[in-house]
C-alpha cells in the first residue's frame, strides 16, 4: 500500500488550539499502526510494545519503561510506587496531578497532598524544604515530591535544570523520592537544547506523553529503575490499564518518539508568534511563552467563557481555563497562518465587546 492509503480524508476542522492532545495521527503513524507486529502484551509478547518500551527507556535514560494508556495513569502509578499509604506528596498547587486528575493519586495511593503556591509552577528547594515533614508521632512523613516540566498551567514553563537537579539531590539526601511529570518533557528539551535524559536524570521516575506534543493517538510512558517498573506493570493491571494486542498503538508511539521531536521548534515558534500578536490587542495580557502553551488574560470585565464561545462561532477553538484566563496550544495540526487567523479573530471579537 502506498502513502495515500493512510491519508484518511477528514471533514474540514476548526483551528483547534484547545490542546496538543487534539492532533490526528500522521500518515507515517497510520502506516506503522496498520503494519504493526502484535502479540498479547499481558504475556509480554507484543514485539512492538517491547520495542517501544526499550526505545523509550533508552531515550529517557532510565533502566526500564512501561507503556500506559494515559499520562494520568502514569502519574498515578508513580505516586503509588514512591510512597507508602498515609504519607504526603509535595507538589505545586496548580500541578496537573493535583488539580486535574480527579484526586486519583490520593485515591489510589492513600496519600495526602501538600501543595505550594508558586508564581510560575517552578518549585524550588527553598519552597519545598519548608513543607517537608520527616515524620513523627504528630505529623506524617513526606514520601515524594512531584515536579511538572514543562509546567502546563503557567504557560509551558521550563524548569531551570539547576533547580530540578537541586530538588532531586536535596530530596534524596532526606530519603524522599522525586517523580517528574514530563508530559511535555520533549518541549522542555527543545526549548533548552538539553536531552530529555539529562532533564530527567536525577528524578526517580518520569512520565511522558506520546499523545501530547508528540502527536501519537494514545499513550504515555512511565520510566525508572527496573524493579519499580516491574511493580508498575502489576499496578497498571490492577488499574485496568494492561492491554492485549496493543502494538497497534505502540507502533504510532514509536513513530512519535523518533519523528515528532523534529517538529517542536516550529510549534514553539508558532506559539511565540501567537503570543506576540495577542499581546498587541488592547487590554490582553499574555504570560511569557517558552514552549507551546500560550496563556492569556482578557481585558477587565470580559468573560473568558463568552469569548471562547464567540471564537468558536468563528471556527477557532480555545478553552477558558477558569474565570481569569484562556489557554491556547500549538501543535503539528495548526499552522503559522492559522495562529495569525486566531489572533485576528480574537481582535475582532474584542472590538465587538468594546463597541
Ligand atoms: N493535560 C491536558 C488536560 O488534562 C488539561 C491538556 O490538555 O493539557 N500531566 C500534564 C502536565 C498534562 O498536561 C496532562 C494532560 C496529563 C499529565 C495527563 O495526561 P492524560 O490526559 O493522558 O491523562
Amino acid at each position: 500500500m502506498n502513502d495515500a492509503a493512510f491519508r484518511i480524508p477528514v471533514t474540514p476542522r476548526p483551528i483547534d488550539l484547545r490542546s496538543d492532545t487534539v492532533t490526528r495521527p500522521t500518515p507515517a503513524m497510520r502506516r506503522a499502526m496498520a503494519e504493526a507486529e502484535v502479540g498479547d502484551d499481558v504475556y509480554g509478547e507484543d514485539p512492538t510494545v517491547n520495542r517501544l518500551e526499550a526505545r523509550a527507556a533508552a531515550i529517557i535514560g532510565k533502566e526500564a519503561a512501561v507503556f500506559v494508556p494515559s499520562g494520568t495513569m502514569g502519574n498515578t502509578i508513580a505516586i503509588k510506587l514512591l510512597t507508602k499509604h498515609g504519607e504526603e506528596v509535595i507538589c505545586d498547587s496548580r500541578a496537573h496531578l493535583f488539580d486535574w486528575e480527579l484526586a486519583m493519586s490520593a485515591w489510589f495511593s492513600g496519600c495526602q497532598f501538600r501543595a505550594a503556591n508558586t508564581e510560575d509552577g517552578i518549585l524550588t528547594w527553598d519552597a519545598i524544604e519548608k513543607l517537608l515533614r520527616p515524620g513523627s508521632a504528630f505529623a506524617t512523613r513526606t514520601g515524594a515530591i512531584e515536579l511538572e516540566n514543562t509546567f502546563n498551567m503557567s504557560g509551558g514553563r521550563v524548569y531551570p535544570q539547576a533547580v530540578l537537579d537541586e530538588v532531586c539531590d536535596r530530596a534524596h539526601e532526606r530519603g524522599v523520592n522525586v517523580h517528574l511529570d514530563g508530559a511535555r518533557i520533549f518541549n522542555a528539551a527543545e526549548a533548552t537544547g538539553q536531552s530529555v535524559a539529562r532533564i530527567a536524570q536525577k528524578a526517580d521516575t518520569v512520565m511522558f506523553c506520546l499523545s501530547k506534543a508528540l502527536g501519537a493517538p494514545v499513550g504515555s510512558i512511565l520510566a525508572g529503575p527496573q524493579a519499580l517498573i516491574d511493580e508498575a506493570r502489576m499496578l497498571r493491571k490492577r488499574l485496568g490499564g494492561a492491554m492485549r494486542q496493543v502494538g497497534v498503538l505502540a507502533a504510532a508511539g514509536l513513530v512519535a518518539l523518533e519523528e515528532s521531536p523534529k517538529g517542536l521548534a516550529a510549534d514553539h515558534a508558532n506559539a511565540r508568534l501567537l503570543a506576540e500578536k495577542l499581546a498587541t490587542i488592547e487590554g490582553v495580557r499574555v504570560s511569557p511563552v517558552e514552549t507551546n502553551i500560550v496563556i492569556f488574560h482578557l481585558p477587565a470585565g470580559v468573560s473568558p467563557r463568552e469569548t471562547s464561545d464567540a471564537l468558536r462561532a468563528r471556527g477557532i477553538l480555545v478553552n477558558p481555563v477558569n474565570n481569569a484566563f484562556l489557554r491556547a496550544l500549538t501543535h503539528y495540526d495548526v499552522s503559522r497562518d492559522q495562529c495569525l487567523a486566531a489572533a485576528a479573530a480574537l481582535d475582532e471579537v474584542l472590538q465587538g465587546v468594546r463597541v
